[in-house]
C-alpha cells in the first residue's frame, strides 16, 4: 500500500527543562480512503490536532482485501487505525468508525463528554448515524448514482429514507447548535453524509436548521483540512471502469469454507 505522511506539528510544551519528557507521540496510523466514512476519524484527529500517518487504502483495486489490512478490519472496509500508543503503552489497532470515534474521545478527553448523560447524549446520536443515516444514504448515493440499471422502487425508498432522516436531524437541531448539545464525535460523524445532500436527491432548503448545522461544521477548519486531504489515486478512479465495479459490487463471502 502506498503511503502518504501527514504528521501535525507537536504544540509548543512549556520551559521545563529539569523535567525528563517523554518523546513525541508515535503518530496514529490511519487506514484511510477520501469518503464519508474516512472523513469521520479525518476529522477527529485534526480537530484533536493528533498526529497522525494516513495509509491509503486504494478500494477501487481491492487493497481492503489484502490480508494485511484484513488483519486490522475484518469486515474489509475502511476506516481503520492502529495507534502504537494504545493502551497499557501499547499498539492497538480498531476498525469501524464509531468505536474509533469513541475510543479517540476517550484518549484525549476531548469531544466526547467524560460524564454519562453528556455521553449517552453523544452516543446516541453516533449510533443514530451508523445504523441509519449512513447505511440508507450509503445505498442511495448506490442506486442513484452506481448501480448498473435503474431501479426506481430502490431510488424511491432510499431517498425517501434519507429524507426522513434529515428531517429527525431538523427537529433535533431546532433548539441546539449541535447534535448533542456542544460539538462532538456524533457531529463529525454525521457531516461527510449530509454535505452530499445534492447526490442525495434532497433539497437542503426543506431542513433549515440542519442546513444552519451543515454551515457551521464544514466552516470549522479542522474539518476544512480533513476533507480535503489529497489522496492521488482516488482523484483517478473511475466508477464505470468494470474492474472497479467488479472489486465494489457484488462481493460475496471470501471464506474458504463457503460452498455454492
Ligand atoms: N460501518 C463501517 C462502514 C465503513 C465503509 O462502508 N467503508 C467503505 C467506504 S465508505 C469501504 O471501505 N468500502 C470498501 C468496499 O466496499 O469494499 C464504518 O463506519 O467504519
Amino acid at each position: 500500500m502506498a503511503r502518504t505522511t501527514k504528521t501535525r506539528a507537536k504544540r509548543k510544551s512549556r520551559n521545563t527543562s529539569k523535567i525528563k519528557r517523554a518523546g513525541p507521540p508515535s503518530p496514529i496510523e490511519l487506514y484511510y480512503w477520501p469518503t464519508p466514512n474516512g472523513w469521520k476519524i479525518s476529522i477527529m484527529l485534526e480537530e484533536c490536532r493528533l498526529p497522525y500517518t494516513i495509509i491509503p487504502v486504494n478500494l477501487a483495486t481491492g487493497e481492503q482485501f489484502k490480508p494485511e489490512f484484513l488483519a486490522i478490519s475484518p469486515n474489509n472496509r475502511m476506516p481503520a487505525i492502529v495507534d502504537p500508543d494504545g493502551p497499557g503503552g501499547r499498539r492497538i489497532s480498531i476498525f469501524e468508525s464509531g468505536a474509533i470515534l469513541q475510543y479517540l474521545g476517550r484518549k484525549t478527553g476531548r469531544f466526547y463528554p467524560r460524564d454519562e448523560r453528556g455521553r449517552v447524549e453523544v452516543d446516541q446520536w453516533l449510533f443514530w448515524q451508523m445504523a441509519n443515516l449512513g447505511p440508507k444514504a450509503g445505498e442511495c448515493h448506490h442506486f442513484r448514482l452506481y448501480a448498473a440499471e435503474c431501479s426506481p422502487y430502490a431510488v424511491e425508498r432510499f431517498s425517501n429514507e434519507v429524507n426522513r432522516l434529515y428531517g429527525v436531524m431538523d427537529r433535533r437541531l431546532r433548539d441546539r447548535d449541535y447534535l448533542a448539545g456542544r460539538y462532538s464525535i456524533a457531529d463529525m460523524a454525521c457531516v461527510g453524509w449530509a454535505r452530499y445532500w445534492q447526490r442525495q436527491g434532497q433539497d437542503i432548503d426543506q431542513f433549515p436548521h440542519l442546513k444552519r448545522w451543515l454551515e457551521r461544521v464544514l466552516a470549522r477548519p479542522a474539518v476544512d483540512r480533513a476533507i480535503h486531504i489529497r489522496v492521488d489515486e482516488a482523484s483517478k478512479v473511475d466508477m464505470q471502469d468494470p474492474n472497479v465495479r467488479a472489486v465494489l459490487f457484488g462481493q460475496r463471502s471470501r471464506s474458504s469454507s463457503v460452498t455454492e
